[in-house]
């Protein structure tokens, strides 16, 4: 793992820096952002938050109040078709209520690991 991800907790909480960009909200498709998010996986929830060096004076609450947060419980994720996006290594992510994001991330293993935690993460919850 690189310093921008991290690992812990026996491999069930992980947080790093990914590509994302909303595509979907109640069900309506939204207009791509991709950005770079600070990502956080713990406790069967997702949530991206804003880089606090893009916001006014570096704002602390921004690493603490996510953006958004994406409930893993009843949630899939699996790769995204060509025809979603033209980067490489696209992820997509969908929540309950209609709230789908595509995450990206150029390095192979990196974006492999976060499938894998996300994938593990939603089987667990399935079956509790
Ligand atoms: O799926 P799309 O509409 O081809 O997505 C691209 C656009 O969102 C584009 O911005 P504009 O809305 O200004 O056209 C983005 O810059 C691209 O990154 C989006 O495509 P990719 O293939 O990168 O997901």
């Amino acid at each position: 793992n690189s310093p921008d991800q991290v690992q812990t907790v026996q491999n069930l909480e992980k947080a790093g820096i990914l590509n994302k960009t909303k595509v979907c909200e109640n069900g309506k498709k939204v207009r791509k952002n991709w950005t770079a998010t600070w990502t956080v996986l713990r406790e069967g929830v997702l949530t991206f938050h804003k880089d606090p060096k893009s916001t006014t004076a570096g704002n602390i609450t921004n690493q603490i109040v996510p953006e958004f947060a994406v409930e893993l419980k009843g949630a899939t994720i699996g790769w995204a078709s060509k025809d979603k996006s033209s980067k490489k290594n696209v992820l997509e992510l969908k929540g309950k209520n209609g709230v789908e994001f595509l995450i990206q991330y150029d390095t192979d293993s990196i974006i492999h690991d976060w499938h894998k935690i996300i994938l593990d993460a939603i089987r667990k919850l399935r079956s509790s």
